[in-house]
């Protein structure tokens, strides 16, 4: 679709939205930026957007008269596609495309797309990192933090850009096609927005579902959810396991990580001589790999690549140590599944800090990965009153009710003894307490600190 002297209306003016303005704008539409909050700053907004063309702007009310000349919709990621307004657009029969299908129509160079319900931001630096080791224009985008418009320009044939994919940008995708997907994991989340697990698996389909036989899907051999996909694809597919020894696939051998080429086993680590921890990331390294070897990077640099890669900030990061105790930040574990894996990785008595934003989550699986392990519960937000029932309801008592952060860490601190370790890992999304999963991480740090001054 050629958008030279096009309205297009973009809805929502958060970060992708002033992205997908900038570029629209660059494409000679006539940009008509609308937001439902009413209290939006202009100035600020004029700021980030930073074009001279004109733009329409609305906010609050959506102003429906603008309806017949419209020709596009770019939805932000945030904003659920039975929205009654984009409804309306619906019926007006005015095709509505996402922030990431946007960039793609003016993207060039390999794309590599990653999904997953927990993991894949891990992922997407470790492959940002690896890509970088061998190629020199690598760009890393999406649900990561810089929208894939900021860059859609820049892009050459030459250079690779890895976009992490939430369910969330894979609903309004329509021809975008990467060369190389991923599907790390598929276990219950957001199921507020998508209603039914049935249709947030066929959202993650999305990724893959375009690519021909000439492009990758890379699976999880060990995700039901995952592997049912499977059936329904055109594209080749490749396997990683943690539990299964594969034939052209990466897995798990032991400690460790083997490449079988044709029946030849290969070794490409040992998990001991990586800086990530559990399971979960050993398959997110295993997925790392098997993009690195289908676009050629050679073994000797996949492997120093992997060696020094680190946890990124706010999953199971190390804070402090004070008086005995250890003071975990994992802000990102935004759902049951992704706590589970921290609570896991835990290697002593634990008081956990978790609560948040209801997204329909069921907590029993999380309660029930407590064990022993777990020996208070610190609830704040939402959530609380439905996961204390559910801890209940399988035993647990162990639990102190908060309002908010800073009282959390000051509970969590008197609470523990010598040895224990104190972990945030909520469960749940951040959304009405804090602006995002950073912030929240960011702050738990600032309190654990203040234990120090104090
Ligand atoms: N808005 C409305 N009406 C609504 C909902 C929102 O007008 O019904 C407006 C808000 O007033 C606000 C704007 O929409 O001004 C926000 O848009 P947005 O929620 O789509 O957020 P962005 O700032 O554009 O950020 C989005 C992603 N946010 C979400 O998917 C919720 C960011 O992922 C992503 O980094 C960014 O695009 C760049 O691609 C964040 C996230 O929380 C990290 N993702 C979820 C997750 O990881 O679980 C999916």
């Amino acid at each position: 679709m050629k958008l030279k002297d096009k309205s297009v209306l973009v809805f929502g003016a958060g970060v992708s939205g002033i992205s997908a303005a900038r570029l629209l704008n660059k494409v000679g539409a006539l940009v008509v930026l609308y937001d439902g909050k009413e209290d939006i700053d202009i100035k600020t907004l004029e700021d980030k957007l930073d074009i001279s063309n004109k733009i329409e702007y609305y906010f609050g009310k959506f102003p429906e008269e603008i309806l017949d000349k419209l020709s596009l919709m770019i939805l932000s990621p945030g904003i659920a596609i039975d929205n009654p307004i984009v409804e309306m657009v619906r019926e007006k029969g005015i095709p509505i495309w996402g922030e990431i299908e946007l960039a793609y129509r003016y993207s060039k160079g390999k794309i590599i797309g990653i999904t997953g319900t927990n993991g894949k931001t891990t992922t997407s630096s470790l492959v940002g990192e690896i890509m970088r080791s061998y190629f020199s224009e690598v760009f890393v985008v999406g649900n990561i933090g810089t929208p894939y418009t900021d860059i859609a320009f820049e892009t050459t044939d030459d250079s690779v850009t890895v976009i992490e994919l939430s369910s969330f940008q894979l609903e309004t995708i329509h021809e975008f096609s990467p060369d190389i997907s991923v599907i790390l994991n598929i276990t219950p989340d957001h199921l507020n927005r998508h209603h039914t697990m049935e249709n947030y698996i066929q959202v993650k389909k999305n990724i893959a579902l375009n690519q021909d036989k000439d492009k990758l899907c890379i699976l999880n051999y060990e995700d039901e959810n995952t592997k049912k996909i499977a059936s329904q694809l055109k594209t080749r597919l490749m396997y990683f396991s943690s539990e299964h020894k594969l034939k052209n696939g990466l897995y798990l051998d032991g400690d460790d990580i083997i490449y079988d080429k044709d029946g030849t086993q290969n070794l490409v680590c040992n998990v001991n001589e990586l800086r990530v921890l559990g399971k979960h990331s050993y398959e997110n390294v295993m997925a790392g790999v098997c993009i690195a070897l289908e676009l050629g990077i050679p073994m000797d640099l996949i492997y120093k690549t992997i060696r020094e890669f680190k946890a990124v900030e706010h999953r199971i990061e190390y804070v402090d140590t004070i008086d005995g105790v250890s003071y975990y930040n994992d802000s990102k574990g935004t759902n049951p599944d992704a706590s589970i894996k921290a609570v896991n990785a835990m290697k002593n008595p634990t008081i956990l800090i978790g609560g948040g934003f209801d997204k329909g989550s069921s907590f029993d699986e999380w309660v029930k990965s407590f064990g022993d392990k777990v020996k208070c519960l610190v609830l704040l937000g939402d959530t609380k009153e439905k996961i204390a029932a559910t801890a209940r309801k399988y035993g647990f008592k162990n639990i102190i009710m908060v309002q908010n952060l800073r009282e959390a860490v000051k509970v969590s601190a008197n609470k523990a003894e010598d040895g224990d370790v104190v972990l945030l890992s909520p469960a749940c999304a951040s959304w009405g307490m804090f602006d995002n999963y950073e912030q929240r991480g960011r702050l738990f740090k600032e309190y654990v600190k203040e234990l120090i001054k104090n």
